[in-house]
């Protein structure tokens, strides 16, 4: 069982897109762990992006997501980190493909919507960016309790 760190960017929540989203994360199949609307702080934003500390586009990135209220999420499941990077599609919205939600709801790099994580390392370094342990909760759905 996998766990991966998703956030709801600032766009995806001004839009209204934050029920849509979810709603496509729960029909495939995997459980929401622990799940936060809040402005990111300039601070856990630079940490969770310092891969591309030294890119042109930094600034700008960062701006962009702590400009307004993003979702952050815990998803877990199986194979959840892929599962996850293929639901939302290509970084370029050119690319990505019809039935992703970056292919149906976006159109520009700088306003992608989603994040996933994208690799099991990235996944448990971004957790621990954006949440404490006793945030993430365990529990059955109802398709895996035996009720009688
Ligand atoms: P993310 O981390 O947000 O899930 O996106 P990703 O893995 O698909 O793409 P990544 O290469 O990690 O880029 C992180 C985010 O930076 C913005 N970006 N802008 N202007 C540009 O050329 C550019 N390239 C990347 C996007 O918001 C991208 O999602
Ligand atoms: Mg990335």
């Amino acid at each position: 069982m996998e766990q991966t760190y998703i956030m709801i960017k600032p766009d995806g929540v001004q839009r209204g897109l934050i029920g849509e989203i979810v709603s496509r994360i729960e029909k495939r199949g995997l459980k929401v762990a622990a799940m936060r609307l809040g402005v990111m702080s300039a601070e856990s934003a630079k940490e969770h992006y310092r891969e591309h500390a030294e890119r042109p586009f930094f600034a700008s990135l960062i701006e962009y997501v702590t400009s307004g209220p993003s979702v952050s999420m815990v998803v877990e499941g199986k194979n959840a980190i892929a599962i996850m990077r293929a639901v939302n599609g290509a970084t370029n919205p050119v690319n990505a493909a019809p039935g992703t939600i970056r292919g149906d709801f976006a159109i520009e790099t700088g306003r992608n919507v989603v994040h996933a994580s994208d690799s099991p390392e990235s996944a448990k370094r971004e957790i621990s960016i954006h949440f404490k342990g006793s945030e993430i909760v365990s529990y059955s759905k109802i398709d895996e309790v035996c009720l009688y």
